[in-house]
């Protein structure tokens, strides 16, 4: 019998600075994907919206608080994972409130999409580097 498609439903932000740059976070040495830069964010957990996950993400990882009203649905990109599927969800943001900071990543840094390609990204999130390109 084959197995069921077991979807991962991940949200993640593209802050983007007055620049037009774009934070990155460092994935810290033993979690999955170490060392590798993604968008902030995170699982939906069950019984959350996909919007209030992110919010908390971005408390949790980043120490800012993004107004829902300010989150723009962008991508969307999926990826093999293990036994399971990632789908990863990217909302563009322009606001928040307060500086962000790395209470999770191993580092942060501001980066333009054009130069995204030259950084070691996981699979969900090198998709939508050109997108956001497009987008910014
Ligand atoms: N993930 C990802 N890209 C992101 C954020 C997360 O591929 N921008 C993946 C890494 C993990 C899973 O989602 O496999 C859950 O993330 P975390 O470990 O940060 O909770």
């Amino acid at each position: 019998m084959t197995k069921a498609a077991y979807l991962l439903p991940v949200v993640a932000a593209a802050l983007v600075d007055a620049d037009g740059r774009v934070l990155l976070q460092q994935r810290p040495e033993g979690r999955s994907l170490a060392g590798l830069w993604e968008f902030p964010g995170g699982k939906v957990e069950p019984g959350e919206t996909p919007e209030a996950a992110l919010i908390r993400e971005l408390e949790e990882e980043l120490a800012i608080t993004v107004p829902q009203a300010c989150l723009a649905p962008a991508a969307f990109a999926s990826a093999p994972l293990d036994d399971r599927h990632l789908l990863l969800l990217l909302y563009i943001t322009r606001k928040w409130t307060g500086v962000p900071r790395a209470l999770e990543a191993s580092a942060l840094r501001w980066v333009r999409p054009a130069d995204m390609h030259d950084l070691p990204m996981p699979p969900a999130d090198r998709p939508l580097i050109g997108l956001l390109d497009a987008l910014l």
